[in-house]
Formats: structure tokens, sequence, C-alpha cells
């Protein structure tokens, strides 16, 4: 069974530990995976892997050992460049009653394009009809990297999306300063009509952006999360080449990308900070090189870690854990070097978080 070294619980100043500290153990160690990017646990207990190649396993066994396909896509879905493929999964705040999942994917036509759509199950959640297929946006990708692609819904039951600047480097198209575009942002919708709604709160609703956008200045929000406690979109956002960084996401935010990377300007010694929303933490390219959003852990299993924010990098595997009202001032606790590719975390209906390696893993924290 592979554990990680872990930090003492002492670093943690929690006084709800003594002297545990925390590990990762495989969480289903009969899973077979192939490049996996998301978990889901549905209401009924049923739980869902995405892999990145366009397949979603399905598995009720603790252990993994009976996992069976839900869906496969992968005909319809571009995984060629390194960041495109089946990137995202929500289930629909009512699917045990309808059977719809939302599914976030880049298609295998030219150009490369996002498209998220609606899909539903006819059989109580054991399997996924492709031909159910409706799709709901669709976003030309001016190339082949950053493309967000994690879908969410929210505890307004809006559903929200996130989406690169369009990639390349350095955002040569402006996407990220410009809400006209659905790109370098994290988008919200009502998908409760068909295709979908515009809330009527969001912030461009009458002009100067995009109705659909919800915050935008965003390089590569891959990985983002709703603390289930407090209802706060925690996110991380991936760095160019110094600096990874952790956002709050509120409306009408901007995150400050391609004018700051991280609390720095980018590519100028001075800039202005003005109107921009600075991250809540960062950290540099020697501990890492993209930032995986992770949870704030609202479990049960490891008390150390309660109310901590968890996330980590996909390139050096280091977990990190932050209290959740720490100022920028505050360094956020490493909690292990893992040595895993962490493509994911995910929670499950008890809150508690698991690490999703891209080699074909699934890990949960335990004291
Ligand atoms: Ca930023």
């Amino acid at each position: 069974m592979r554990r990680m070294t872990a930090v003492s619980c002492a670093a943690l100043l929690s006084a709800a530990c003594s002297s545990q500290s925390v590990e990762l153990v495989p969480a289903f160690p009969r899973l077979v995976l192939e490049r996996p990017v998301a978990l889901l646990e549905a209401a009924s207990g049923r739980r869902y892997v995405v892999e990145q190649g366009g397949r979603i396993l399905t598995f009720t066994a603790a252990d993994g050992g009976d996992a069976s396909v839900f869906v496969d896509i992968s005909d319809r879905v571009d995984d060629g460049p390194s960041e495109a493929g089946l990137l995202g999964m929500a289930l629909d705040p009512q699917f045990a009653g309808n059977g719809q999942v939302i599914l976030s994917y880049t298609r295998s036509a030219a150009p490369l394009t996002s498209v998220v759509a609606r899909y539903t199950s006819s059989d109580g959640g054991l399997t996924l009809d492709p031909a159910s297929e409706q799709v709901i946006l669709t976003i030309e990708q001016p190339y082949t990297n950053h493309n967000g692609g994690q879908v969410a819904f929210g505890p307004d039951g809006y559903l929200y999306l996130g989406f690169g600047d369009g990639g390349s480097g350095g955002d040569p198209l402006g996407n990220g300063q410009n809400p006209l575009t659905l790109l370098g942002s994290m988008l919200r919708i009502d998908v409760s009509v068909t295709p979908y709604a515009i809330p009527p709160d969001n912030p461009f609703v009458l002009g100067g952006g995009r109705p659909e956008v919800y915050a935008y200045g965003l390089r590569n929000p891959w990985r983002w999360s709703f603390d289930r406690a407090t209802g706060r979109l925690w996110a991380g956002d991936v760095g160019q080449n110094l600096w990874e960084e952790i956002d709050i996401i509120v409306r009408g935010g901007n995150y400050g990308w391609a004018i700051r990377e991280g609390m720095h300007c980018y590519q100028a010694l001075s800039c202005t900070e003005a109107g921009l929303i600075a991250p809540v933490a960062e950290y540099n390219h020697f501990q890492g090189c993209s930032v995986t959003g992770g949870y704030v852990y609202r479990g049960a299993a490891v008390p150390a870690l309660q109310g901590r924010y968890l996330y980590g990098d996909f390139c050096s595997g280091r977990i990190w854990a932050r209290q959740v009202d720490a100022g920028p001032e505050v360094e956020s606790v490493q909690l292990m070097n893992s040595g895993l590719h962490i493509s994911s975390f995910a929670e499950d209906r008890a809150g508690e978080v698991y690490v999703i390696d891209y080699s074909g893993a699934i890990y949960r924290f335990t004291p």
C-alpha cells in the first residue's frame, strides 16, 4: 500500500490534532484507470470517474472492483493535445430524478472547439446514452492549450464553466482582460431552460461584456470548487512562467491576467493593480509548474484538515493546506510531496477529499 510522508500535525496549528500526521492511501485499489481527470459521487452513492480520452467509468463497490462503462464518447472527443479531451462532468442537482449529466469536452473536428452538452441516463445512472447529447454551448479554441473545461453546479443552482485564455503563451489575443469573449473567464448560466438562459444578476447583463461571463482575467482555471459550508468558489489558476495562484472567485471579479501573474506584474516592471483582485495564495515555479485547485475539507476522517483548503501541483505533486480565512501574507502549509501527477481533486457526499493521480489511481486522505 502506497503511503506518502506527510507533515506533522503540529504544523497545521490545529487543536483538533495531537500527534498524528496526514497520509494518502489508495481509495479504490481495484479500479483500473487511464488518464483520470474527475471523480463524482451521486446521491445514490454511485461513483463516476472521468477519463480524458472520453470514457466515464461507474462503480459502487468500496474498492472500485465492479466498475463498468457509464458512457464512452471517445469517438467525438479530441484528446490529442495534452490539455484537450473529456475534461469535466457535472451531475444535475436533480440527477436522481431526471438522470441528466453535463459533460465538457473538446470536439474531434477542426477547428478545436470546446463543447458543453447535456446527456440523459434513462436507467437510473448505470449508463448514459451518447445519442442523448444536447449541445448547450460551444467555444472555438484559437490554440490547443488552456482549455479549462471544468463544469459544476453552484449552490445557487446555476451551471458554472471555467475556460482558459485560449492558449499559446502570454495571452497573445488579450482574452483574459476582454470580457467580450468567453475565454479567460468563469461563466455562469441557467440550464433549467434549453439551451440556457442568463442569470439576471450576472455582471454584464446590461453590457460591457458577454452576459455569460461571471468573472474574468483568468489564464486557465483548470480545477475549482465550491466550499460546501460557505458557498465560496475557490479556483486554482494555472500560471505562465513563474507564479501559480489560488483565487476566490466573486461575481464580476477581474483576476488580473495578463496584466499580472499571481501577485506580480507580467512582462512589465510596473503595472496598475487598480480593479484587479489579487490571489489569496501563490507559489513559485521552484515548488511546481501547474496548480490543481482542490477543495475545502469538510469531512470527518481527518480532523486536522477541517476547514483547510487543499490544493496541489500537477508537476511536483506537492499538496498544500490553507486556512480558509488566512490573509495573503500567510504561507500555506505543505502537507506532503506526494510525487503524484495531480490532475484533480474530488469530494464525496461525506465531504471526504480525494487526490486523482493522472497516472491512473485515486487516493484519499487518512490520519
Ligand atoms: Ca490572477
